[in-house]
């Protein structure tokens, strides 16, 4: 049940290791494949960064045969009450969210099987404070979405469903939570007005990229090379770190894809 700081603070973290074949993951432009060695070292800076802002994080081996696997967030969404495992909607990440059942039992957390007959990625679920946002996306569907709101509404939570913009792959994408009222979004999340009681800050045009940060305990976290973005958030008053990821910016995956975090 959520409470102040529930959707930021938290003590642990999951990762997947980069696997050989990141270099052949899913983007919606060819901006070249990524480095594989370039990834492995800023997926170890990423969580040097989780680390150093209190989270003791599990790394679990890479998955060959499943290039997207280090954006773990899509396969799953962990919650106090249990992990429940979501159905990713691209045809080649469907069997992730199996594979990662498998290691969080041994790891003993209790996980609730995905029995939908749609598709829901993690990455279009924006857990707040007071409401979980589900983004309907091309990989999120109306009956994935109707799963995951009958699952947490037996815990208490509320659930809306809400629309991610035609050309953002996930919603979290374009938008994370600062803190209990406060979201940051892009200007083209903002306009669809889905964050009604949030007071939200827009990143500054050309940073859209910079939506998908994560605060952590005292930290926003924000991708390097942002720095319109990292200056409007440290005059609200925020701690902001900086980690790049620009390895698996050209996968279209950002900082908060890469790990699941409870
Ligand atoms: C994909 O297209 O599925 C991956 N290349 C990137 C997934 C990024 N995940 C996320 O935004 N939650």
């Amino acid at each position: 049940m959520s409470h102040e700081g529930f959707s930021y603070r938290f003590s642990k973290a999951i990762v997947r290791e980069p696997c050989r074949r990141v270099v052949d993951g899913i983007r919606a432009t060819d901006r070249g494949a990524p480095d594989f060695e370039l990834f492995k070292a800023e997926h170890r800076e990423y969580v040097r960064s989780l680390e150093r802002n209190g989270l003791e994080v599990t790394v679990l081996n890479a998955l060959e045969e499943h290039p997207d696997s280090t954006f773990i967030e899509d396969a799953a969404l962990c919650l106090p009450e249990g992990v429940v495992l979501m159905r990713p909607g691209a045809p080649s990440r469907t069997s992730e969210s199996k594979l990662l059942s498998a290691a969080l039992v041994q790891l003993g957390h209790e996980v609730i099987p995905n029995t939908s007959g749609g598709f829901i990625d993690g990455g279009d679920v924006l857990v707040t404070d007071s409401v979980i946002l589900v983004g309907l996306s091309g990989r999120t569907n109306r009956s994935g979405f109707e799963w995951l709101e009958s699952v947490l509404a037996k815990w208490g939570y509320a659930v809306e469903a809400v629309r991610t913009p035609e050309q953002v792959l996930h919603f979290k994408s374009d938008c994370c939570v600062l803190d209990s009222d406060s979201i940051l979004a892009t200007y083209r999340l903002a306009r669809a007005e889905c964050f009604a009681p949030f007071r939200v800050l827009t990143v500054p045009r050309g940073e859209e990229a910079a939506a998908n940060s994560v605060r952590i305990n005292d930290s926003v976290i924000v991708p390097a090379g942002f720095p319109a973005t990292a200056e409007l958030l440290a005059r609200e008053g925020y701690a902001v770190e900086t980690v790049s990821v620009s390895q698996a910016a050209l996968l279209d995956g950002g900082l908060s894809c890469m790990s699941l975090r409870f």
